[in-house]
């Protein structure tokens, strides 16, 4: 009596589950869906097999669907709204023995060239839906023939109109070992006319500030991780990257952009690149997002400046015991720990260019027209 009881128990229980599985709306079907006209329509996979291969909507019409409600907020607030119904990403890698979790990023490009890179925490925490059906209505011309869905993430991973999917692995790169200022390069770089809407503002080509300040030749370079005050963090391709401008005056600067990308690969407020070992960083828009201390009074009276120790642990960059201050005009000086004191500063002085000050046992340093910081081996 008591094992039937128990049996009975078992029974409720998973019909009770089978219930609100299929009420919570992630409910799995089979893979009987209506032929339609983007059925031929092309997908190239990078990095799953030794060969880039092609699928085809066909193909992925054939693996179980999933239904899931999603809302995600645009960049301008709006929200996209939608029932998307399509195979997981995991169900399309289980045909070759993998699973989201085993790439580093995975990275989607439209046929409008936007393309956007799904991070590792992203990768281990949600499901991705190759979705073909939204709203109960297979997609339209804008959107065939899959358009990704996240449900809980942001709708720029949402990437619709899907011609390519990038599986990456390792490219897990050294920490910097350098900041360059962003302000001060600048200004001794080519800038051109940069149409913006109704204004004409300066940019400078990444590629002229990488080849300048970074290392353009480092191989291990293959993506490039970009951070904006607002929070968002990004890792762009390095060709995409190196294809673009930063626009350094007028609206919403420092903003990564490039009169081919689509709006929603731009970059505004840019805080800080890094570009292989090397730290590209904007003093102006890092004090918007890090915490202002003042100066020290017989540096310059009334004035703040956020701490180098700020900067380091906000780029990744791993302390020394040696630094190597450099200057606009190639003049450099190395200050050890004990030098530095406490930490130092970084500000703007009253010529308006960024400086960096500290006092450590040697006494009271400074630096004009600070452009980089290294750290020593
Ligand atoms: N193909 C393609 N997909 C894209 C974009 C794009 O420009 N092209 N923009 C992205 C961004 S930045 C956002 S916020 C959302 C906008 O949602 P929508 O699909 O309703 O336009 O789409 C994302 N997917
Ligand atoms: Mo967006």
């Amino acid at each position: 009596m008591k094992n039937v009881c128990k049996l009975l128990l078992l029974f409720l229980a998973l019909l009770l589950l089978t219930v609100t599985v299929a009420a919570c709306g992630d409910k799995a079907q089979g893979g009987a869906a209506e032929p339609g006209p983007y059925d031929q329509e092309k997908i190239v996979v990078h990095g799953l097999q030794e060969q880039d291969f092609e699928i085809t909507l066909a193909d992925l019409k054939k693996l179980p669907t999933i239904t899931k409600h999603a809302e995600a907020p645009r960049s301008n607030g709006e929200m996209v709204i939608v029932d998307a119904t399509g195979p997981l990403l995991d169900t399309f890698l289980q045909q070759y023995g993998k699973t989201q979790k085993d790439f580093s990023r995975i990275r989607f490009t439209a046929k409008d060239q936007y393309s956007i890179a799904v991070p590792s925490d992203v990768l281990a925490n949600r499901q991705i839906i190759l979705s073909y059906i939204n709203d109960g209505k297979p997609l339209d011309e804008e959107m065939q023939p899959v358009r990704i869905v996240i449900p809980e993430e942001r709708a720029m991973y949402w990437v619709r109109n899907v011609a390519r999917i990038d599986f990456e692995t390792g490219g897990d790169q050294k920490s910097p070992n350098k900041v360059v200022f962003l302000e001060t390069a600048a200004k001794s770089l080519p800038q051109q006319d940069y149409e913006y809407f109704d204004s004409v503002d300066k940019a400078v080509k990444t590629s002229d500030l990488i080849a300048k300040y970074a290392d353009i030749n480092d191989s291990s370079v293959t993506n490039v991780f970009m951070k904006a005050s607002d929070g968002l963090q990004k890792n762009e391709s390095k060709a995409n990257f190196l294809s673009a401008f930063i626009k350094i005056t007028g609206d919403e600067a420092p903003k990564f952009l490039a009169p081919q990308f689509p709006q929603g690969m731009h970059i505004r407020g840019l805080v800080y690149i890094i570009y292989g070992q090397t730290a590209i960083f904007d003093y102006a828009e890092g004090s918007t997002l890090l915490s202002n201390l003042n100066i020290p009074k017989q540096v310059e009276e009334g004035k703040e400046g956020i701490a180098f120790s700020q900067i380091f642990k906000q780029t990744g960059l791993i302390g020394g015991n040696r630094y190597k201050f450099i200057s606009a005009d190639g003049n450099s000086v190395v200050l050890t720990i004990n030098d530095l004191g406490s930490g130092g500063l970084i500000y703007r002085n009253a010529q308006g260019a960024l400086a960096f000050t500290c006092t450590g046992s040697s006494g009271k340093k400074n630096v004009d027209d600070l452009l980089a910081i290294e750290v020593l081996p």
